[in-house]
């Protein structure tokens, strides 16, 4: 194998192992317990696990395009003769004394002629056991190596100074180096499935998307699958799993997960049709509890879990997190692996605010019958979101497909720990990609509206932000469970059952159509602020702009138009 023994020759690895069974990785969990690396928790088969304390979030500002050209906004991008230095200088040696596992798998459902295989070289126990509760472990990948795409992770001196996250595009390659933690090392999930995913769909006509996928089964509707994409950290594991209010599961609600992360759609007879790659979550633990996300703690307690810089309760050997709904263990290992007594629970957070579950697809009791369907499942509706204090109505439906590509081009939301840097800052987040972009946006954009012009009839593109806040700075919206409200909406105006409420930016809900909880302010909702709303056609100004002549003739008409709306 060319590509494994570049790599190999350079760092240097003192033995070299392909992992072929969950036995084998029964065993190296073993080695890390032994190496107190991993800890046992009271769940069945989980462990719990700390990392760095520099190596906590995904890094954008290490994460690289290889390019001879510039890409265009958010795209980062470094010299393939940079990016071949960079390789010789981090990998040299750096796996000496270690071994070296080849970890073969799978993206997508085995029985589709669209999955894609994956071959990962690690010197990370860490990244192997989280992959393979992640991806499928297949050695159909070592045979179809010539098509498979190629992660080389390297946790070298983990050094965060000398971190980097470098793609090839063309040669289907991943570089990573001195980081071992989520995003940056498992090199199936973001690099693989989002950034060489998207480009390879931009090529042979399909889409790799930052969304979850959703079937809602209801009185108002047999079956009706949603897409949405929200930011990291802003809800979509919640989202992909509601448990529905009682008002509604008692009149027969039910939501069925797909996939809770990522969706490759494509188009079939003139129909768009969606599956999730992956085969587990890697989900926020902070806020996750069984009022906020009964599902979610549901699939925790199945099993076979990895816990991630969650704090531990040492007297249950429980995980333990912030908002899960007890109180500060009296004895707790916090995410810092420091074993602190009673300790002060305004001296927190003891968990990480990024601390993460990694969890087998398979445990979540909601998970959608058919989920891994080949064909996929056909969309119904796109959900775009993010989270935002204020200047953002709790839902609106785009008009018409361009309109939604421009909204969902100029989204901005609030900051969050899932990346490095200041948590609450308002930025610009086209599609929840900004992290993955992988090419230039202006042929993203593209891409998205040739795709929706080859459908006879394109999926509805709604918006919505679930933390609007108050003076107080509490939340105004409920959210979670409640959030099925916003989408029985969203079914009803799909199926036009009921109409909109012209707005400046979308339509609205007519306030007879919307089931509002009670104690909740429609009008704190559903407020637009026209000053608000000038600002940020200046900012999408400023953006459209920076895709110069890339950037599609339809984003400017929508732009005009909703600056004479807005005018009027
Ligand atoms: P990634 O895995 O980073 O892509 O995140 P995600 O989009 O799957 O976000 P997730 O569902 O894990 O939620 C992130 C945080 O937002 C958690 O702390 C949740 O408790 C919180 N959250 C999710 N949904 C809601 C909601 O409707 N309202 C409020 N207030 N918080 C929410
Ligand atoms: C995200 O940040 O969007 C995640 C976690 O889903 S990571 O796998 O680290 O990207
Ligand atoms: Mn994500």
């Amino acid at each position: 194998m060319k590509k494994l023994d570049k790599i190999i020759n350079l760092s240097k690895p003192d033995k070299v192992e392909i992992v072929t069974s969950y036995d084998q990785i029964h065993k190296l969990i073993d080695i890390l317990v032994e190496r107190n690396e991993f800890v046992k928790v009271s769940f069945q088969d989980s462990f719990w696990t700390t990392s760095h304390p520099l190596d906590v979030a995904r890094s954008e500002e290490s994460t690289f395009i290889v390019s001879d050209t510039g890409l265009g906004p958010y795209v980062n991008t470094v010299s393939r003769s940079e990016a071949n230095r960079l390789i010789e200088d981090l990998y040299s040696n750096s796996m000496k004394g270690k071994t070296a596992y080849i970890v073969p798998y799978v993206m997508g459902p085995i029985g589709s002629d669209r999955k894609r295989f994956g071959i990962t070289l690690t010197d990370s126990p860490y990244v192997v056991a989280n992959m393979a509760i992640l991806n499928k472990i297949t050695l159909e990948a070592l045979k179809n190596e010539d098509q498979a795409v190629f992660g080389f992770h390297s946790v070298a001196e983990l050094n965060p100074k000398k971190k980097k996250i470098l793609h090839f595009l063309d040669d289907l390659a991943v570089y990573s180096v001195n980081t071992n933690y989520g995003g940056n090392v498992l090199t199936g999930k973001k690099c693989f499935s989002l950034r060489i995913a998207s480009f390879l769909g931009l090529r042979e006509g399909w889409l790799a998307e930052h969304m979850l996928i959703s079937t809602i089964q209801s009185p108002i509707s047999e079956r009706f699958t949603f897409l949405a994409a929200l930011p990291s950290a802003c809800g979509k594991t919640n989202l992909a799993m509601l448990k529905p209010p009682d008002e509604f599961e008692n009149q027969g609600w039910k939501v069925w997960c797909v996939g809770d992360d990522i969706a490759w759609i494509f188009v079939k007879n003139g129909e768009l049709r969606a599956f999730n790659p992956e085969y587990g979550f890697f989900g926020v633990a902070p806020g996750t509890s069984k009022k906020s996300n009964y599902y979610f703690m549901k699939s925790i307690e199945a099993g076979s879990c990895i816990f991630t810089n969650t704090a531990l309760d040492v007297e249950s050997m429980k995980p333990w997190w912030e908002g899960i709904g007890t109180s500060v263990p009296k004895i707790l290992r916090n995410w810092k692996n420091e074993i602190i007594h009673n300790p002060d629970p305004s001296k927190g957070p003891f968990a990480h605010p990024n601390s993460r579950i990694t969890i087998p697809i398979t445990n979540c009791p909601v998970l959608h019958p058919d989920w891994n369907n080949p064909e996929g499942h056909r969309v119904d509706a796109f959900v775009f979101g993010c989270r935002r204090s204020s200047g953002m109505p709790l839902v609106f439906q785009a008009r018409t497909w361009k309109e939604g590509v421009y909204f969902a081009a100029t989204l901005k939301s609030e900051r969050t720990s899932a990346q490095e840097g200041a948590v609450g800052v308002l930025r610009h987040d086209p599609f929840a990609m900004r992290p993955f972009f992988s090419y230039n946006i202006g042929a993203y954009l593209r891409h998205w509206l040739d795709i929706g012009s080859n459908l006879s009839n394109p999926p509805t593109i709604f918006f919505v932000n679930w933390f609007l806040k108050d003076g107080n700075g509490n939340f105004i919206w409920p959210g979670f469970g409640e959030n099925l409200r916003v989408l029985e909406w969203v079914i009803k105006r799909t199926k036009n059952y009921v109409e909109g409420e012209c707005s400046i930016l979308g339509l609205i809900p007519r306030r007879e159509d919307f089931n509002l909880p009670e104690g909740v302010s429609w009008e704190a909702l559903f407020e637009i602020d026209t000053d608000d709303l000038e600002v940020e056609l200046a900012e999408n100004d400023v953006f459209l702009k920076a895709l110069g002549n890339t950037c599609p003739p339809e984003m400017w008409e929508v732009h005009y138009d909703l600056i004479n709306r807005c005018q009027r």
